[in-house]
């Protein structure tokens, strides 16, 4: 099986110990993060190979960005570290003002990872690819990351290479909404496989029932076989060409929820690249997403198949004793 690809930012992830407001916040734990680095690491972690394409500054942060990929197996020969820009940073917030919520504040804009461009993205880069990722994220950083991630979609057409896309709209990063629906577009229109949200679906489509959303999503997305709708606690809905499966959330102990996504992306994707059926897959995903949210930083809790199996034969198993 050959390689996943995908391009973007990963920021270091300044994490409170406790919650509370960051003006008060003193103690912090340092972890290393960012969407499609976490969905490569999650696909590592399940047997698949995977390339990211990115840019770090040339600095302390930056080594720490590079070491921590690399020992996780990601192919980080394609990563520049980057002299004339620093390291993308990030604070999380919890549990202030709103009890339960987090907030993400970034200290990213103008970073080593805003200034990709097409030229980060020679031929070679896809030797050995099988599928390429995208996310909404990269896009909205710069124009240059813009134009990136369509050449890499171009790159992925010309190759014959199936794209995966995921919405996820990060509002802070985006002037408007109008500007966001047009950003999104043309990787809608491409993807074979398309990741989303509840809350991304509102955002392109305006409020209404998932499904009439669902809706108007494959009136765009023509070439979409499969559009995946991650609802959180609640599971997710994958909506294939004619039929739709549905999956309860697993109820965990919620410790961390940043990086549910990409866990659920990468079992997913995993799944299905080794020949599961899409409810197979979409039952590992679910719970990969699940055992994210278990423990603290988006890399740390990312399962092997192990621990989704053992994960997943003690939950069922706990069901059907409450069943009998
Ligand atoms: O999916 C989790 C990520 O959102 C988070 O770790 C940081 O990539 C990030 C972003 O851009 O918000």
């Amino acid at each position: 099986m050959g390689h996943v690809l995908s391009i973007g930012e990963m920021m270091v992830q300044m994490c409170p110990t406790l919650e509370g407001p960051l003006r008060q916040t003193r103690t912090y734990e340092r972890y290393v993060a960012g969407s499609e680095g976490n969905t490569l690491v999650s696909l590592e972690l399940l047997g698949v190979r995977t390339r990211f394409i990115s840019r770090v500054g040339n600095d302390e942060l930056g080594f720490a960005i590079l070491s921590e990929l690399r020992a996780r197996g990601v192919d980080v020969s394609w990563i520049v570290r980057d002299k004339e820009a620093p390291t993308g940073v990030y604070f999380i917030q919890r549990g202030y003002p709103l009890q339960g919520k987090t907030t993400v504040l970034y200290y990213r804009k103008g970073s080593a990872a805003s200034r990709l461009s097409p030229q980060d993205l020679p031929e070679e880069v896809m030797d050995d690819v099988e599928l390429v990722l995208l996310t909404g994220i990269t896009p909205a950083l710069s124009l240059s990351c813009n134009e990136a991630c369509l050449k890499l979609m171009e790159m992925a057409r010309s190759h014959d290479r199936p794209l995966a896309f995921d919405t996820n709209i990060r509002i802070k990063l985006l002037p408007d909404q109008a500007y966001g629906r047009k950003l999104l577009l043309p990787f809608l229109q491409e993807a074979k496989y398309i990741f989303t949200g509840a809350g991304d679906l509102t955002y392109l489509f305006g409020p209404g029932e998932i499904e009439d959303q669902v809706v108007q999503l494959r009136k765009l997305a023509l070439k979409a076989e499969i559009i995946l709708v991650k609802l959180g606690k609640h599971g997710a809905v994958v909506y294939d060409k004619d039929s739709v499966f549905r999956h309860q959330g697993y109820q965990v102990k919620v410790v961390d929820e940043l990086g549910a996504g990409d866990a659920f992306n990468g079992a997913f994707i995993a799944s299905m690249l080794r020949g599961d059926g899409v409810e197979q897959a979409l039952r590992y995903a679910n719970a990969a997403g699940a055992l994210a949210v278990t423990a603290k930083g988006d890399l740390e809790p990312l399962p092997t198949w192990n621990d989704l199996s053992l994960f997943l034969s003690c939950y069922e198993d706990s069901e059907a004793q409450l069943l009998r």
